[in-house]
């Protein structure tokens, strides 16, 4: 693979809705970062005088009106961007530290990754195997501008954009890090807003979520990712039709009743009349060797055959993808 070329530039992009009481705290500490070209704070309609909190700081101020929700605003603030680079920051956390802006850019910076996320610490992260099943929503992310470009627009849209960032960064781009760092904090949505109304915002960004979720699942996967998929099941079911066979192989050797009462001894120690047990002594009492044999040999060899085609489709897939 060609080295990526070093990109250059960055913005800080902070979307924001009636955060005058926290957008304070974040632009301290991003209005005197030295490696940002220009902050620029989107304002989504606030009603809470969130401009007045912004106007004592050095930023581009750019305002929204009436509210059109978070993916909008930052796509706002991206176009206005002249940087290769973007950097997202939420307008409510607490603890951010130059450094872990620093650690976040510099892989993005030098090719590495297109994206790379800052995931705020909670205590469950300590199991480090859970990250595999916890989506990457985190809104502090370094990218390139070109992935934002990439993006399409159906997913710059509320609280999709994160799950849509993350999607398009590895099947369309130049993938995704992310790491966990501790000290840094944000305000829930049931503090800002009251419970109910901070619950009622919480079920709409899940419903943001999984929708996005969905719809690149269902949508935006790559047909050879697709394709790899598909042979993978195609294993999985050929190798349990060979399991099948080799049952059924097992039964004939043995003797097909004795065999089955061997297996099932446990159930039928429990419950001498298990329905599923006599139904399968019903159908073997019934079936010739012969034809058991044939089966059995028939299972085995197809499935041998679907396993051997779907190896094969896996690994030219994988040397296609290679080579592109
Ligand atoms: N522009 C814009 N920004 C929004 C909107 N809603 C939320 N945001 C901003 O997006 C960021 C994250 O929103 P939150 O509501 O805190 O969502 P969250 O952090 O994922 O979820 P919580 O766990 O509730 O904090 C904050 O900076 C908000 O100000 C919106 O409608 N428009
Ligand atoms: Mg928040």
């Amino acid at each position: 693979m060609d080295p990526q070329p070093t990109r250059s530039g960055v913005t800080a992009v902070v979307a924001a809705y009636n955060e005058a009481a926290r957008i304070g705290v974040v632009l301290d500490v991003l209005t005197t970062y030295d490696g940002f070209d220009e902050v620029v704070v989107v304002d989504d309609g606030s009603t809470d005088g969130t401009g007045e909190a912004v106007s004592a700081y050095p930023v581009t101020y750019l305002r929204i009106e009436p509210n059109q929700g978070k993916g909008h605003a930052m796509d706002v603030g991206v176009l206005h961007a002249s940087t290769d680079l973007i950097f997202f920051s939420d307008a409510d956390i607490v603890g951010l530290t130059h450094e872990m802006i620093r650690e976040t850019v510099r892989p993005v910076i030098d090719g590495t990754c297109e994206m790379f996320i800052l995931m705020r610490n909670r205590n469950i992260y300590y199991l480090h195997m859970l990250m595999t099943f916890i989506p990457l929503l985190g809104g502090e992310r370094a990218l390139t501008k070109d992935l934002w470009l990439r993006l399409p627009d159906r997913y710059k849209d509320r609280f999709r954009i994160e799950a849509g960032l993350n999607f398009y960064a590895i099947y369309y781009g130049g993938g995704l890090k992310y790491r966990v760092f501790k000290g840094i904090s944000q305000t829930v949505k049931e503090a800002k807003f009251g419970f109910w109304e901070g619950m009622v915002r919480r079920v709409k960004m899940f419903r943001d979520v999984i929708s996005a979720a969905w719809e690149l699942q269902r949508h935006d996967v790559p047909a050879t990712v697709e394709a790899r998929r598909g042979a993978v099941w195609r294993i999985v079911g050929s190798v349990i039709g060979m399991f099948v066979g080799l049952f059924v192989l097992g039964a004939t050797l043995v003797g097909p009743i004795s065999f089955l009462q061997a297996v099932f001894a446990e159930e039928l120690s429990a419950d001498p009349n298990a329905p599923f047990v006599r139904f399968l002594l019903l159908v073997a009492s019934s079936v010739s060797t012969p034809v058991l044999v044939v089966i059995g040999v028939g299972l085995l060899a197809l499935n041998g055959l679907f396993f051997a085609g779907a190896l094969i489709r896996l690994f030219t897939l994988g040397r296609t993808r290679e080579a592109a």
